[in-house]
């Protein structure tokens, strides 16, 4: 065994990429900040996850086992430092979970030494992806993730079933892996966020009821469902509590994003919105406001997208795609929303519990037809024009 030079070189890399200060960019819209770098990309991954580092079995130091893309991450707040379960893609398709932290939420973010080995209950599931993390009242910090299989009973090589996996630790070091959640009614699940607190003394979870897997097909919206038993989670009635509308940023299909947060006036959700276009499908971002005492029930419902892909980030492995799983709201009302662009790699948005509740509730909502929808804005500009008169700028 004999350390090869190139590791030194290829480690500075990493290492100066975690120590990148990040800064808020010259984007603004009063509702979030965006910031200059990615918190994560694909070169922030360790060397010696993708090297053989001995110069005796890789002469030339050939990367042996690369990473594709970092995406799709849950976040939580634990003892002071920010976290999130990165989607990490390898070279050979296949997803499987990281730990990153950073001690800023926004710059530093660093690979723990290992990824995340759950324990292997699931002996047809090919495919992890899209883990959200809830810190739930009971104690557990949970992990629910897509679960893919081949669908078998198809004689295309590319049908597949998503199921929800449930997973939960106390350190995201340790994971006891539960059953996949059962949902009665809906043969595919995708998207499947569990709600921090319980719901009527039941386990609350927010669904995406789906007949195919790709195609929601029947399934409406964003579903909401209870279970008593989380150990064998099992979902009789799903309602639809956002649905998906004609001619939005939903039509094609929606489903749940970060774990919802709590504000002053409501649950806050950010979810994403897909339509289909020329050039294949668009993810945005939107949000809205559900009731504290009843997370089903959305009280606020802002108009079209929250958070979009623009520039770089439109460009990527799956381009046009904007993703979040994960949101972080600290005690004194700051809030960090991590998203992924273009399935490649990570970033985050600031704001406030103040802020987002300034949106939610004062944003005019979706008219849904054009002649209405530029009555709206002219309501607007008229206003604006007046009040420009009176201030004597115009
Ligand atoms: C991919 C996901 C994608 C899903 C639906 C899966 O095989 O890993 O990224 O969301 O297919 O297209
Ligand atoms: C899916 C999601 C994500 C992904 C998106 C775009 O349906 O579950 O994993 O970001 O498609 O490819």
């Amino acid at each position: 065994m004999k350390l090869h030079p190139q590791y030194f070189v290829e480690q500075a890399k990493v290492d100066a990429l975690v120590a990148r200060k990040n800064q808020k960019s010259a984007f603004y819209n009063g509702i979030y900040e965006r910031y200059q770098f990615p918190i994560l990309t694909r070169e922030f991954a360790p060397v010696t996850w993708r090297y053989d580092l001995d110069a005796e079995t890789n002469p030339f130091f050939e990367e042996r086992l690369g990473i594709n893309a970092v995406m799709n991450s849950g976040a939580i707040y634990l003892n002071g430092k920010f976290y999130v379960v990165v989607r990490v893609e390898g070279n050979d398709r296949k997803s499987f979970f990281a730990v990153a932290e950073s001690s800023t939420g926004i710059d530093g973010f660093k690979f723990w030494d290992k990824p995340i080995q759950l324990p292997d209950t699931c002996p047809e599931e090919t495919n992890v992806y899209d883990m959200r993390l809830t810190q739930h009242e009971d104690g557990y910090i949970y992990g629910v993730f897509c679960s893919e299989s081949k669908d078998t009973t198809s004689s295309d090589l590319s049908a597949a079933v998503a199921a929800a996996g449930i997973v939960r630790t106390k350190d995201l070091v340790t994971w006891e892996h539960l059953p996949n959640l059962i949902t009665l009614k809906s043969p595919q699940q995708r998207n499947v966020v569990l709600h921090p607190e319980l719901v009527e003394g039941k386990y609350a979870f927010y669904t995406r009821p789906m007949d195919g897997f790709i195609e929601t097909g029947s399934g409406g919206g964003i579903g909401f469902g209870l279970c008593s038993d989380i150990t064998h989670a099992v979902i009789d009635e799903e309602k639809i509590i956002s649905r998906r509308v004609y001619h939005t940023i939903t039509e094609a299909k929606n489903g749940a994003g970060a774990v919802p947060f709590k504000g002053k006036k409501c649950w806050i959700h950010i979810a994403h919105g897909v339509r289909n276009t020329a050039a294949g499908l668009r993810y945005v971002l939107y949000a809205f406001g559900t009731d504290l005492n009843d997370p089903s029930k959305v009280i606020a419902s802002p108009s079209g997208v929250f958070l979009v892909p623009l520039g770089h980030e439109r460009v990527g492995d799956v381009s046009n795609v904007f993703f979040t799983n994960g949101a972080i709201a600290l005690d004194n009302g700051v809030v960090y929303i991590y998203y992924a662009s273009s399935d490649t790699r990570m970033h985050v948005a600031t704001t406030t519990i103040e802020r987002s509740e300034d949106y939610l509730f004062n944003t005019p909502q979706d008219p849904l037809r054009s002649v209405d929808c530029v009555r709206q804005r002219c309501a607007l500009i008229d206003r604006n024009t007046e009040l420009l008169r009176q201030a004597g700028v115009i």
